[in-house]
């Protein structure tokens, strides 16, 4: 039975219905007791395995097809009715003709299959910042992880009650054909359509497609912010939290960091960290004219292979119930779950991500793909956010972006003002990581971390950020940081000790924030004095001199840099903002 009248909705689904002619509809209603039906009928079809119930409870393992394990930026399109709105960063197709074709792949795809009719909030349901929409799926795989990334149920018609304003999203597995494989999104017409794909970000429709791509271009339009960000909030002694969005490529680093355990040292002062989110964050100005920050999700989509009681405590603690792990080892000794690092003792008996037997002795593969997954509920994070579900979102701080440099960017340094900000932004480049088919270890310029997500003509978006900085007050826009957690030495290790240890940074930023430290002004930025980063307790793995080393502005290198830098912006022709061409100069001219 439809659990809505609202017009728009039926009328899409009535189409959709149409095109790829299911056997079956459900409507997923939220509770409990339909997801247990779902589960038992996917653990019944092998599509889901129930784990130990005792070591895991509630928590499944799925594998994915061979072929289907990333997204896919190559086979991702942007549908504007102009190639030039999609800009030059994004693979483009005209709209009529990238619907005909989606059709024609989709139609009758359902046939034999259910279609389950998912209504979900990004953002906690009835906030202001939140948004609903609907994906149409033939997957149970992927109901289960929207009930656990999103809020899903009835409750979302209810507040959407008949409004138009919701976002369209039609799942055809169809037969996972690499080669029909297509993730599309039609910005004005609040449409996503993905085919032949059954992994995560290329059918969690409300995540990557919704929540940044179609999101990133409503904010423009609607003056907001959707940003490929991890949020959290640093608690010093005295009770007080600072609020810092990150931006980090994919897999480098922004789950970690938002789960940070603070080292010793601070922790016995009474520091502590809290969690917002781990991926994303939808950003607004509020009535005190400060910037505010959302996650729009319920749930974390993290990379499992390096995730272990070191790196990551608390995100391994969010895995132990509830959660739905893809790709990752089968132990077959006691029905858990096992990846990379996640300690010493890989298990013998054993299957791969492949669905092969495997003894993590002997083998000489990995048993999970590098992009392996956890889907775990953000309640179960021990340091999720008391704001966690506040409708208004948290306060904005520090805005830091990062990436993935074996050389050149320094351990930490903060941007001149705003736009200087948006400049060090929009010139990040990072090594490309497992979390998208291609080749890994490529330096890629990976502008805010959007490239693979920005919604719209990438100088625009350049421009947008430009914009909202000029409508802040200088005393009220939060302050702009760069930080790279990824320095080689010449033997190729990583000079800083990194993950818990990263607080020492986030300590000096919010310290910054407040002018309670000094800093050395270069041509990039201010960049610490190496005395004013604490090193205490990490001595052994770091001293002075290594740490300098690694807060030094070369040069040679930022020359070379600004060469690469301008040959990107040539990309984005008179679309780049004169405040952007203009810091480049600046930098330019500082460096000479
Ligand atoms: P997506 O979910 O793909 O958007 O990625 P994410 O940014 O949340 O990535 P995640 O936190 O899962 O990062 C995983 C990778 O970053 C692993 O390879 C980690 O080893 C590496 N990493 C994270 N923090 C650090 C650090 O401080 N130092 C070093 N050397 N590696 C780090
Ligand atoms: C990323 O690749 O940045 C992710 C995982 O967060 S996915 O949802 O697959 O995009
Ligand atoms: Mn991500």
């Amino acid at each position: 039975m439809a659990l809505t009248e609202n017009k728009t909705v039926l009328s899409w689904i009535d189409e959709n219905i149409k095109l790829v002619n299911p056997d079956k509809i459900v409507w997923i209603d939220g509770s409990e007791e339909q997801l247990e039906t779902l589960r038992a009928e996917a653990c019944s079809t092998g599509e889901i395995i129930q784990l130990n119930e005792e070591l895991l409870p509630g928590c499944y393992l799925h594998r994915t097809a061979v072929n289907d394990v990333a997204r896919v930026e190559h086979r991702t399109f942007i549908c504007t009715p102009t190639q030039e709105e999609a800009g030059p960063t994004n693979n483009w197709m005209d709209p009529a003709k990238c619907y005909d074709m989606l059709h024609e792949i989709a139609k009758g795809s359902y046939s034999g299959r259910t279609m389950y009719v998912i209504p979900y909030s990004m953002g906690p349901i009835g906030s202001p910042l939140a948004k609903a929409g609907v994906e149409l799926t033939d997957s149970i795989y992927v109901v289960l992880n929207m009930a656990i990334m999103t809020r899903i149920g009835k409750a979302v018609f209810d507040v959407l009650g008949d409004s138009n304003d919701w976002v369209r999203g039609l799942h055809c597995k169809c037969d996972i054909d690499e080669e029909k494989r297509y993730i599309c999104h039609f910005p004005q017409d609040n449409t996503i359509i993905s085919v032949n794909s059954g992994y995560g970000g290329n059918v969690l429709l409300g995540k990557k497609c919704f929540a940044l791509r179609i999101a990133s271009y409503q904010g423009w339009k609607e003056n907001w912010q959707a940003e490929h960000m991890l949020i959290l909030g640093i608690e010093n002694p005295n009770g007080e939290v600072k609020y810092i969005c990150a931006a980090f490529p994919s897999a480098c680093g922004k789950t970690i960091l938002a789960m940070l355990i603070p080292p010793q040292g601070y922790l016995s002062k009474g520091y502590k960290v809290w969690c917002v989110g781990d991926d994303i964050a939808w950003i607004r100005k509020g009535e005190d004219g400060r910037l505010y920050a959302i996650n729009p999700e319920n749930g974390f989509f993290g990379v499992a292979p390096g995730t272990n009681d070191k790196s990551n405590p608390n995100a391994l603690a969010s895995t132990k119930k509830g959660t739905i792990f893809t790709n990752v080892v089968h132990n077959l000794d006691d029905n858990t779950v096992w990846w990379e690092s996640l300690d010493k003792n890989p298990p013998e008996n054993a299957v791969d991500w492949k669905g092969n037997p495997w003894n993590g002795k002997t083998a000489e593969a990995p048993g999970a793909h590098p992009n392996s997954r956890f889907t775990a509920p953000a309640v179960n994070c021990p340091c999720i956010s008391s704001e966690f579900e506040n409708t208004k979102g948290v306060p904005i701080s520090a805005i830091v972006f990062g990436g993935r440099r074996a050389k050149l960017a320094p351990l930490v340094y903060q941007s001149k003002d705003w736009n200087n900000g948006v400049f060090v932004g929009s010139i990040m480049a990072s090594e490309t990581t497992a979390a998208a088919t291609g080749a890994v270890g490529v330096v890629r310029r990976d502008p805010m971390a959007m490239l693979p997500f920005c919604g719209y003509n990438m100088g625009e978006y350049f421009q947008h950020w430009v914009d909202i900085g000029a409508s802040l007050d200088a005393d009220k826009a939060p302050k702009i940081f760069n930080v790279n957690w990824f320095r080689k030495d010449d033997e190729g290790h990583f000079v800083w000790p990194g993950f818990g240890e990263n607080l020492r940074v986030l300590d000096w930023i919010a310290e910054r924030c407040e002018d309670r430290v000094g800093a050395r002004e270069t041509a990039i930025g201010y960049v610490p004095y190496a005395e004013d980063i604490n090193l205490d307790g990490i001595e052994d793995e770091i001293n002075l001199d290594g740490l300098k080393a690694i807060l030094e502005v070369d040069k040679d290198l930022w020359t070379a840099e600004c060469e690469g830098i301008a040959e990107f912006y040539e990309k984005l022709g008179d679309k780049l903002p004169a405040a952007l061409k203009e810091q480049l100069d600046n930098l330019n001219a500082a460096l000479n």
